[in-house]
Protein backbone atom coordinates (compact mmCIF):
# COMPACT_ATOMS: atom_id res chain seq x y z
CA UNK A 1 0.00 0.00 0.00
CA UNK A 2 1.44 3.23 -1.07
CA UNK A 3 1.12 6.02 1.01
CA UNK A 4 0.50 9.41 -0.08
CA UNK A 5 -0.32 12.65 2.07
CA UNK A 6 -1.36 15.30 0.57
CA UNK A 7 -0.69 17.58 3.80
CA UNK A 8 1.82 20.20 4.73
CA UNK A 9 3.26 17.92 8.09
CA UNK A 10 3.50 14.49 7.57
CA UNK A 11 6.89 13.79 9.28
CA UNK A 12 8.61 12.20 6.35
CA UNK A 13 6.47 13.15 2.73
CA UNK A 14 4.72 16.38 4.73
CA UNK A 15 4.32 19.48 1.62
CA UNK A 16 6.06 17.15 -1.07
CA UNK A 17 2.25 16.20 -2.72
CA UNK A 18 0.58 19.32 -1.05
CA UNK A 19 -0.53 20.33 -4.69
CA UNK A 20 -3.03 18.59 -6.28
CA UNK A 21 -0.72 18.06 -9.24
CA UNK A 22 2.52 16.69 -6.96
CA UNK A 23 -0.19 14.38 -5.63
CA UNK A 24 -1.90 12.60 -8.47
CA UNK A 25 2.04 12.52 -10.14
CA UNK A 26 2.99 10.61 -6.98
CA UNK A 27 -0.17 8.08 -6.94
CA UNK A 28 0.62 7.16 -10.65
CA UNK A 29 4.66 6.50 -9.76
CA UNK A 30 3.73 4.37 -7.25
CA UNK A 31 0.95 2.67 -9.13
CA UNK A 32 3.99 2.37 -11.55
CA UNK A 33 6.33 0.93 -8.56
CA UNK A 34 3.87 -1.89 -7.98
CA UNK A 35 1.76 -0.44 -5.24
CA UNK A 36 -1.29 -2.61 -4.90
CA UNK A 37 -3.20 0.36 -3.23
CA UNK A 38 -2.61 3.82 -2.86
CA UNK A 39 -3.32 5.28 0.18
CA UNK A 40 -4.69 8.75 0.03
CA UNK A 41 -4.91 11.17 3.77
CA UNK A 42 -5.33 14.98 4.44
CA UNK A 43 -4.15 14.95 7.98
CA UNK A 44 -1.12 14.27 9.77
CA UNK A 45 -1.60 11.71 12.55
CA UNK A 46 1.63 11.95 13.45
CA UNK A 47 2.45 11.93 17.48
CA UNK A 48 1.16 15.42 18.66
CA UNK A 49 -0.30 16.37 15.19
CA UNK A 50 -3.47 18.90 15.81
CA UNK A 51 -6.87 18.03 14.33
CA UNK A 52 -7.37 19.23 10.79
CA UNK A 53 -10.79 20.33 10.30
CA UNK A 54 -12.95 17.84 8.20
CA UNK A 55 -13.72 20.62 5.41
CA UNK A 56 -10.12 21.10 5.07
CA UNK A 57 -9.28 17.69 5.06
CA UNK A 58 -11.87 17.01 2.21
CA UNK A 59 -10.56 19.76 0.07
CA UNK A 60 -7.05 18.43 -0.01
CA UNK A 61 -7.98 14.91 -0.91
CA UNK A 62 -11.20 14.28 -2.80
CA UNK A 63 -10.33 16.30 -6.20
CA UNK A 64 -6.77 14.09 -5.76
CA UNK A 65 -8.78 10.93 -5.42
CA UNK A 66 -11.22 11.61 -8.23
CA UNK A 67 -8.03 12.49 -10.40
CA UNK A 68 -6.49 9.82 -9.70
CA UNK A 69 -9.33 6.68 -10.38
CA UNK A 70 -9.52 8.27 -13.81
CA UNK A 71 -6.13 7.96 -14.32
CA UNK A 72 -5.17 3.82 -13.08
CA UNK A 73 -6.62 1.13 -12.06
CA UNK A 74 -4.86 0.87 -8.39
CA UNK A 75 -7.75 0.76 -6.00
CA UNK A 76 -7.95 3.82 -3.24
CA UNK A 77 -7.63 4.00 0.16
CA UNK A 78 -8.68 7.13 2.19
CA UNK A 79 -7.27 7.79 5.03
CA UNK A 80 -9.37 9.70 7.49
CA UNK A 81 -10.93 9.53 11.05
CA UNK A 82 -13.95 11.95 9.84
CA UNK A 83 -17.21 10.28 8.03
CA UNK A 84 -18.29 13.22 6.00
CA UNK A 85 -14.61 12.88 4.20
CA UNK A 86 -14.92 9.09 3.88
CA UNK A 87 -18.25 9.92 1.98
CA UNK A 88 -17.26 12.22 0.12
CA UNK A 89 -13.79 9.83 -1.08
CA UNK A 90 -16.01 7.25 -1.65
CA UNK A 91 -17.97 8.71 -3.79
CA UNK A 92 -15.14 10.04 -5.76
CA UNK A 93 -13.80 6.91 -6.05
CA UNK A 94 -12.14 5.63 -3.32
CA UNK A 95 -12.95 1.71 -2.36
CA UNK A 96 -11.77 1.41 1.28
CA UNK A 97 -11.39 3.56 4.42
CA UNK A 98 -8.50 3.17 6.10
CA UNK A 99 -9.19 4.48 9.84
CA UNK A 100 -6.81 5.43 12.57
CA UNK A 101 -9.43 5.53 14.96
CA UNK A 102 -10.66 2.21 14.25
CA UNK A 103 -14.28 3.36 13.44
CA UNK A 104 -14.68 4.71 17.03
CA UNK A 105 -13.82 8.45 16.38
CA UNK A 106 -16.74 9.79 14.29
CA UNK A 107 -19.94 7.49 15.62
CA UNK A 108 -20.78 7.71 11.65
CA UNK A 109 -18.10 6.06 10.17
CA UNK A 110 -19.31 2.47 10.55
CA UNK A 111 -22.72 3.10 8.51
CA UNK A 112 -20.76 5.19 5.96
CA UNK A 113 -18.28 2.34 5.22
CA UNK A 114 -20.94 -0.22 5.01
CA UNK A 115 -23.85 1.94 3.04
CA UNK A 116 -21.37 3.10 0.10
CA UNK A 117 -20.18 -1.45 -0.34
CA UNK A 118 -16.66 -0.48 1.08
CA UNK A 119 -13.88 -2.03 2.49
CA UNK A 120 -12.32 -1.13 5.80
CA UNK A 121 -9.25 -0.92 7.76
CA UNK A 122 -9.48 -0.89 11.33
CA UNK A 123 -6.23 0.09 13.44
CA UNK A 124 -5.63 0.47 16.81
CA UNK A 125 -4.94 3.60 18.35
CA UNK A 126 -5.00 4.26 21.77
CA UNK A 127 -6.90 7.97 22.47
CA UNK A 128 -5.93 10.50 19.86
CA UNK A 129 -2.73 11.84 17.92
CA UNK A 130 -2.37 14.73 19.85
CA UNK A 131 -1.86 13.00 23.36
CA UNK A 132 -1.00 9.48 22.29
CA UNK A 133 2.27 9.14 22.91
CA UNK A 134 1.72 10.31 26.77
CA UNK A 135 0.93 7.23 27.93
CA UNK A 136 1.99 4.13 26.40
CA UNK A 137 1.65 1.85 29.56
CA UNK A 138 -0.29 -1.69 29.08
CA UNK A 139 -0.96 -4.16 31.56
CA UNK A 140 -0.84 -6.30 28.38
CA UNK A 141 -0.07 -4.90 25.39
CA UNK A 142 -1.33 -8.03 23.18
CA UNK A 143 -4.12 -8.95 24.63
CA UNK A 144 -5.58 -5.28 25.14
CA UNK A 145 -4.38 -4.38 21.55
CA UNK A 146 -5.99 -7.56 20.42
CA UNK A 147 -9.19 -7.39 22.08
CA UNK A 148 -9.67 -3.54 20.84
CA UNK A 149 -9.22 -4.88 17.38
CA UNK A 150 -11.96 -7.46 17.89
CA UNK A 151 -14.30 -4.98 19.14
CA UNK A 152 -14.06 -2.81 16.35
CA UNK A 153 -14.11 -5.63 13.67
CA UNK A 154 -17.40 -6.61 15.35
CA UNK A 155 -18.30 -2.76 14.78
CA UNK A 156 -18.35 -3.40 11.24
CA UNK A 157 -19.42 -6.46 11.03
CA UNK A 158 -22.67 -5.18 12.43
CA UNK A 159 -23.67 -2.85 10.19
CA UNK A 160 -22.73 -5.28 7.33
CA UNK A 161 -19.12 -3.91 6.28
CA UNK A 162 -17.67 -7.20 4.53
CA UNK A 163 -14.49 -6.78 3.75
CA UNK A 164 -12.40 -5.76 6.90
CA UNK A 165 -8.44 -5.93 7.73
CA UNK A 166 -7.06 -5.20 11.00
CA UNK A 167 -4.07 -3.17 11.87
CA UNK A 168 -2.37 -2.87 15.37
CA UNK A 169 -1.53 0.48 14.79
CA UNK A 170 2.38 0.28 14.93
CA UNK A 171 3.73 4.03 16.45
CA UNK A 172 0.51 4.94 18.11
CA UNK A 173 0.18 5.28 21.59
CA UNK A 174 3.77 2.42 21.86
CA UNK A 175 6.54 2.75 23.00
CA UNK A 176 9.61 1.70 20.32
CA UNK A 177 9.99 -1.32 22.34
CA UNK A 178 6.48 -1.89 22.52
CA UNK A 179 6.53 -1.69 18.58
CA UNK A 180 9.37 -4.43 17.90
CA UNK A 181 6.58 -6.26 20.30
CA UNK A 182 3.89 -6.11 18.20
CA UNK A 183 6.19 -6.71 14.94
CA UNK A 184 7.34 -9.91 16.26
CA UNK A 185 4.33 -11.20 17.31
CA UNK A 186 1.54 -9.69 14.69
CA UNK A 187 -0.16 -12.89 13.81
CA UNK A 188 -1.76 -12.91 17.14
CA UNK A 189 -3.92 -9.82 16.54
CA UNK A 190 -5.40 -11.14 13.35
CA UNK A 191 -9.05 -11.82 13.75
CA UNK A 192 -9.97 -15.53 12.16
CA UNK A 193 -10.04 -15.00 8.16
CA UNK A 194 -9.20 -11.40 8.76
CA UNK A 195 -6.33 -10.00 6.99
CA UNK A 196 -3.33 -8.24 8.43
CA UNK A 197 -1.92 -4.71 7.38
CA UNK A 198 1.34 -3.07 8.83
CA UNK A 199 2.54 0.55 9.35
CA UNK A 200 6.01 0.53 9.47
CA UNK A 201 7.17 3.17 7.01
CA UNK A 202 9.95 5.36 8.27
CA UNK A 203 8.40 5.86 11.95
CA UNK A 204 10.19 6.36 15.19
CA UNK A 205 10.92 2.89 16.19
CA UNK A 206 13.29 2.34 13.50
CA UNK A 207 14.75 5.25 13.89
CA UNK A 208 15.21 4.17 17.29
CA UNK A 209 17.56 1.46 16.21
CA UNK A 210 19.70 3.36 14.05
CA UNK A 211 19.95 7.17 15.78
CA UNK A 212 18.52 8.11 11.73
CA UNK A 213 16.27 10.73 11.16
CA UNK A 214 13.19 9.61 9.20
CA UNK A 215 15.22 10.50 5.53
CA UNK A 216 17.53 8.16 6.52
CA UNK A 217 15.46 5.21 7.35
CA UNK A 218 14.66 3.06 4.26
CA UNK A 219 16.75 0.30 4.79
CA UNK A 220 15.17 -0.32 8.44
CA UNK A 221 12.02 0.23 6.85
CA UNK A 222 12.56 -2.63 4.30
CA UNK A 223 13.79 -5.04 7.36
CA UNK A 224 10.69 -4.01 9.21
CA UNK A 225 8.34 -4.72 5.99
CA UNK A 226 9.79 -7.94 5.55
CA UNK A 227 9.27 -9.11 9.02
CA UNK A 228 6.16 -7.61 8.99
CA UNK A 229 5.25 -10.04 6.05
CA UNK A 230 7.24 -13.05 7.27
CA UNK A 231 5.36 -12.68 10.45
CA UNK A 232 1.67 -12.37 8.57
CA UNK A 233 1.10 -8.85 7.31
CA UNK A 234 -1.02 -9.26 3.89
CA UNK A 235 -0.34 -5.70 3.24
CA UNK A 236 2.60 -3.51 4.43
CA UNK A 237 1.70 0.43 4.20
CA UNK A 238 5.01 2.34 2.96
CA UNK A 239 6.37 5.18 0.92
CA UNK A 240 8.81 3.85 -0.64
CA UNK A 241 7.47 1.27 -3.11
CA UNK A 242 9.79 0.03 -5.51
CA UNK A 243 12.10 -0.59 -2.61
CA UNK A 244 9.72 -2.60 -0.17
CA UNK A 245 7.69 -4.11 -3.13
CA UNK A 246 11.11 -5.81 -4.31
CA UNK A 247 12.27 -6.71 -1.47
CA UNK A 248 8.49 -8.34 -0.19
CA UNK A 249 8.68 -10.01 -3.62
CA UNK A 250 11.91 -11.99 -2.03
CA UNK A 251 10.03 -12.51 1.11
CA UNK A 252 6.82 -14.16 -0.78
CA UNK A 253 8.93 -16.53 -2.10
CA UNK A 254 10.49 -17.29 1.21
CA UNK A 255 6.76 -17.83 2.63
CA UNK A 256 5.95 -19.36 -0.73
CA UNK A 257 9.16 -21.93 0.35
CA UNK A 258 8.00 -22.75 3.72
CA UNK A 259 4.41 -23.66 2.75
CA UNK A 260 5.73 -26.17 -0.08
CA UNK A 261 9.55 -26.69 0.71
CA UNK A 262 9.09 -30.13 -1.69
CA UNK A 263 8.91 -28.00 -3.77
CA UNK A 264 11.09 -25.73 -3.50
CA UNK A 265 13.60 -27.92 -3.21
CA UNK A 266 13.51 -29.81 -6.30
CA UNK A 267 13.41 -26.54 -7.99
CA UNK A 268 16.69 -25.48 -10.24
CA UNK A 269 14.74 -21.81 -9.91
N1 LIG B 1 0.29 5.22 10.00
C1 LIG B 1 0.13 6.51 9.67
C2 LIG B 1 -1.03 6.95 9.04
N2 LIG B 1 -2.01 6.08 8.73
N3 LIG B 1 -2.86 3.88 8.72
C3 LIG B 1 -2.73 2.59 9.03
N4 LIG B 1 -3.71 1.72 8.73
N5 LIG B 1 -1.62 2.12 9.67
C4 LIG B 1 -0.59 2.94 10.02
O1 LIG B 1 0.40 2.46 10.63
C5 LIG B 1 -0.70 4.33 9.69
C6 LIG B 1 -1.87 4.77 9.02
C7 LIG B 1 1.19 7.51 10.01
O2 LIG B 1 2.15 7.58 9.00
P1 LIG B 1 2.21 8.66 7.82
O3 LIG B 1 0.95 8.68 7.03
O4 LIG B 1 3.44 8.36 7.04
O5 LIG B 1 2.45 10.06 8.52
P2 LIG B 1 1.50 11.25 9.00
O6 LIG B 1 0.50 10.70 9.96
O7 LIG B 1 2.43 12.24 9.63
O8 LIG B 1 0.81 11.80 7.77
Amino acid sequence: MGILNVTPDSFHDGGRHFSPEAAVERALAMAEEGADFLDVGGESTRPGARPVPPAEEARRVVPVIAAIVRRTSVPVSVDTRNAAVAAEALDAGAVIVNDVSGLRHDPRMAGVVAGRWAAAVVMHMRGTPETMQEDTRYDDLVAEVAASLREGVRLAEEVGVAEILVDPGIGFGKSAAQNYAILARLREFAPPGRPLLAGVSRKSFIGSALGLPPSERLEGTIAAAVAAALNGAAVVRVHDVREVSRALRVADAVRAAVASPGDSWSSSG
